[in-house]
């Protein structure tokens, strides 16, 4: 029965999705004209995005609303992604592509004067994360939205996402704030009525059966802003909720009263300031008491919001986790163990076994690192003082957790004291990797071997306890839409046309890739394919010449390394490998040069603003460019490029563009790498330690199509024992790489003296095994220019690289998931009005 008023007329306005022409006109025309309140003669590019982008927005909110009404009635088992990153990128694009609209925009904007491909630039990238692990979340987003599965994202809103990086004078990097929200976001829909109490300090105080009462303190509100994510080819439209923190009203009226305008304001703004930032750290825990405020305001808004969902169901509260998968991305949101345990216990009435039951039942930890300094610790003190009855129930819970070790293991203290949630020491801490593990069904790593190094290392101990099948692996993947189809349409087109299958088959189902291998022998194809880099090669040397000023050699290699700035990843071993070809090439014949293949490196990446080592290596990169650009007899065969300000955006124009990118972690320490699989995808070769999901890429494409080098993780401990024991000098590990850094410590690079702490890194602990691997790694490149040297046989590997990539698409990743973690099924969206 229709619900309200008269059906007729109801259905007569309710609007569809516009999907023609004119109705796509009318829409933006008619947003130029209210919505922005401009004409068409005052209209700028800005102005014609903005109003393309609200009338995509009105479809999304049609479809989106379907969804959740659709869900909403079905009321199947629901997934949350709880992370505090997500590196969205620009929408416009991908949701023209999703929708199947974006030749008719391309049309429909040409004929209102503007051409869409310069609306799209106007777009500010959604940066609300540092890297690989915000990117990874994003894309999980996309591929579960295309699969039509139950799936909410729930994060932070940010008013400043990552920040801005310049590049100064002397080469340092310079941070400014990105106030991505300065122009209206019209991605996101304000849910003003959406809103949650969150209480912070007071105090706890225990009665009987296990219960508390948390009262006093601050109470600060979590707004709802939700984020649409179309699916590919479906009208499915998932949501991804961000909190906003505001002051519960608008400033303490108490103090207001009192003449103390200062106070009332102040702790206003103390309320806002909770969701104002993202943390620019990656892989650094900081300890601050601002993080674990933002922390705990997520992961309570969100369950909240979760449990009331939950609760419309009428089920048992037994059901929970029978309707409810939670996965932890990273220890961020661990204190969402402790807080559903406080709902459970202390609202709910629920005993404490049977809450300990459901909770171990409703959370899955995924974990991203094994590097020491990435696991979250937080101080007792400052959690007893924050979260006072939270602090109560992890002591708790910590109780009975060493009972059980101390029941299996009896008398080990040792193995107690490594287990407990509580690291003793002054201050104690808490370690959250173990409350999380404790406290969910299963645990995750990113790729195989770091899920290996998961059980074996940092998760041993755990593995004794509960046996190994809590501990398994799903490896990362990526969204074929985004990254070919959106990125590399020249290359999209290509394979659709060869794969002689509907675009939207291989992009839902990647393994068809696989229909390429017949044509990697086709001189026709290959030119082909050789065609569609050059003229990425192309789009990349145009930004380089409109950003740096500096024109590119498009026949030259071009050899990418783009990643955060961190020791680990070894952008240091690339540039001192770019220095040890420049000084080869210097000491050669003009006759000889002449032999040498001709190479652009590129860089980008952004160091975290406390990381000086890391800041250090950018302020080199931009000096050693600097010379090298500039030196009349290697600049035919040699130069380099540091792009500021990296961001998804620019990944979008430098991956499809790379010959060869560089993976080079020292082994054992990238867990996965996601951009390697982007880079292979778009047909780029990949030169790499034997590390994360190096190792799967090469187990797929072939050992001979991939250029390993370096030594293996059972090595690296070993190496380091001896780096403190017995350490060699550099000059007999490699007299090449003595040359190199006897020259950037005499000045040769400007600034003599400057890079000396860097250069110590190298000479002296050398922790991250440069002095090891650099022998190795010199001859890896030159395995690399001998096989470009042969064009044609580089295309094949090229073709056969991109076409066994199939299992790194991130639809493959999710399926991982929904099936044997959150135990979740596809749940489509009627085509007409969610029939
Ligand atoms: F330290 N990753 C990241 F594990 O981008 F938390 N930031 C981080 O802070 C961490 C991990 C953390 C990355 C991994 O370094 C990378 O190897 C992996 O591919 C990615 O997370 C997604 O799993």
């Amino acid at each position: 029965k229709w619900p309200r008023g008269d059906e007729k007329t109801w259905k007569e306005a309710l609007r569809g999705v516009a999907t023609d022409e004119p109705a796509i006109t009318k829409a933006i025309v008619n947003h130029v004209q209210t919505s922005l309140a401009r004409q068409p003669h005052n209209l700028d590019e800005l102005g014609a995005y903005q109003a393309a982008a609200l009338s995509v927005r009105d479809n999304l909110i049609v479809n989106w609303n379907e969804t959740q009404l659709h869900m909403t009635r079905k009321a199947p088992k629901r997934a949350y992604y709880l992370s505090l990153e997500f590196l969205m990128g620009r929408t416009l694009d991908n949701a023209l592509l999703n929708l199947g609209l974006k030749n008719k925009y391309s049309d429909t904007i040409n004929k209102l004067g503007f051409n869409l491909e310069d609306l799209l630039d106007q777009e500010r990238d959604a940066a609300l994360g540092n890297g690989g692990l915000g990117r990874l979340a994003a894309c999980y987003l996309d591929s579960s939205a295309s699969q039509e599965l139950p799936v909410w994202g729930y994060g932070l809103r940010y008013q400043y996402g990552i920040f801005q990086q310049l590049i100064a004078p002397d080469g340092q990097q310079l941070e400014a704030p990105d106030p991505w929200l300065q122009n209206q976001n019209p991605w996101e829909l304000p849910r003003l009525d959406v809103n949650y109490e969150i209480r912070f300090y007071g105090h706890s105080e225990r009665l009987e059966g296990g219960k508390a009462v948390w009262s006093g303190g601050q109470e600060v509100l979590a707004v709802a802003y939700d984020v649409m994510i179309p699916g590919y080819e479906t009208r499915n439209t998932n949501n991804l909720r961000l909190w906003e923190s505001k002051p519960k009203r608008g400033f303490d009226l108490n103090s207001f009263n009192a003449g103390d305008y200062e106070r009332a304001v102040e702790s206003s703004n103390s309320a806002a300031a909770i969701t104002s930032v993202l943390y620019p750290n990656d892989h650094t825990t900081f300890g601050k008491e601002l993080r674990l405020k933002q922390q705990y305001f997520w992961t309570a808004a969100s369950l909240a919001d979760i449990m009331r969902r939950f609760k419309n169901l009428d089920k048992p509260i037994t059901e929970f986790p029978d309707y409810v998968a939670i996965q932890l991305n990273d220890t961020h949101p661990t204190l969402a163990i402790p807080e559903l345990m406080r709902i459970l216990v202390d609202e709910e009435d629920v005993p404490w076994d049977l809450a300990w039951n459901i909770t171990t039942n409703t959370f899955f930890f995924t974990n991203h690192t094994v590097l020491p300094e990435a696991l979250e610790k937080w101080p007792v003190p400052l959690m007893e003082q924050l979260l006072p009855r939270h602090m109560q129930i992890v002591y708790d819970i910590n109780f009975a957790f060493l009972q059980a070790v101390d029941k299996k293991f009896p008398g080990d203290l040792d193995k107690l004291n490594r287990m407990s949630i509580i690291e003793e020491g002054f201050p104690k801490q808490v370690r959250m990797a173990n409350l999380a593990c404790i406290g969910s069904r299963k645990v995750n790593g990113v790729a195989e071997l770091h899920s290996e190094l998961v059980r074996t290392t940092i998760m041993k101990d755990f593995v004794e306890l509960y046996g190994v099948s809590k501990f398994a692996n799903v490896t990362n993947g990526i969204t074929p839409r985004r990254w070919l189809d959106q990125c590399n349409p020249g290359l999209s087109q290509l394979i659709t046309e060869s794969l002689k299958i509907p675009r939207n088959t291989w992009l839902k189902d990647l393994y068809k890739l696989e229909g390429l291998l017949e044509y990697a022998e086709d001189p026709a194809f290959q030119r082909k394919w050789a065609a569609v880099k050059q003229s990425n090669k192309q789009r990349l040397a145009h930004y380089v010449e409109t950003t740096l000023g500096h024109k590119v050699n498009t026949n030259a290699m071009f050899d990418v390394q783009v990643k955060r700035l961190h020791e680990y990843k070894r952008q240091s071993l690339n540039i001192l490998g770019v220095i040890h070809r420049y000084l080869t090439l210097k000491a050669m014949s003009a006759e000889e040069r002449k032999k040498v293949n001709p190479k652009v490196v590129f860089f980008a990446g952004k160091a975290a603003p406390g990381y000086y080592i890391a800041k250090l290596i950018i302020r080199l990169i931009v000096n050693v460019a600097r010379v090298i650009n500039e030196d009349p007899d290697t600049k035919e065969y040699l130069t380099m490029f540091f792009l500021p300000d990296y961001s998804v955006s620019l990944a979008e124009v430098l991956i499809p563009a790379s010959d060869i990118s560089q993976h080079i972690s020292t082994a054992g320490t990238e867990a996965s790498g996601t951009s390697n699989m982007k880079f292979c995808l778009n047909g780029g070769l990949l030169v790499g330690t034997v590390d994360g999901a190096n190792i799967e890429i090469a187990e797929e494409v072939g050992e001979n199509n991939v250029f390993f080098f370096g030594h293996l993780t059972p090595a690296v401990e070993g190496l380091r024992y001896q780096h403190s024991y017995h350490p060699v000098p550099v000059e007999q590990k490699s007299p090449a790489l003595a040359t190199v850094l006897k020259e950037v410590s005499a000045g040769r690079f400007g600034d003599p003296g400057v890079y000396e702490p860097f250069l110590n890194t190298v000479r002296q602990h050398d922790y991250y095994l440069l002095t090891d691997d650099f022998e190795s790694y010199i001859r890896a490149l030159s395995m690399v220019d001998e096989a470009y040297q042969d064009r044609t046989e580089w295309i094949k590997k090229s073709i056969r690289t991109a076409a066994k990539m199939g299992k790194f698409s991130s639809d493959r990743a999710i399926q991982d998931y929904a099936q044997e973690y959150w135990n979740i099924e596809s749940v489509k969206l009627g085509d007409v009005n969610g029939a």
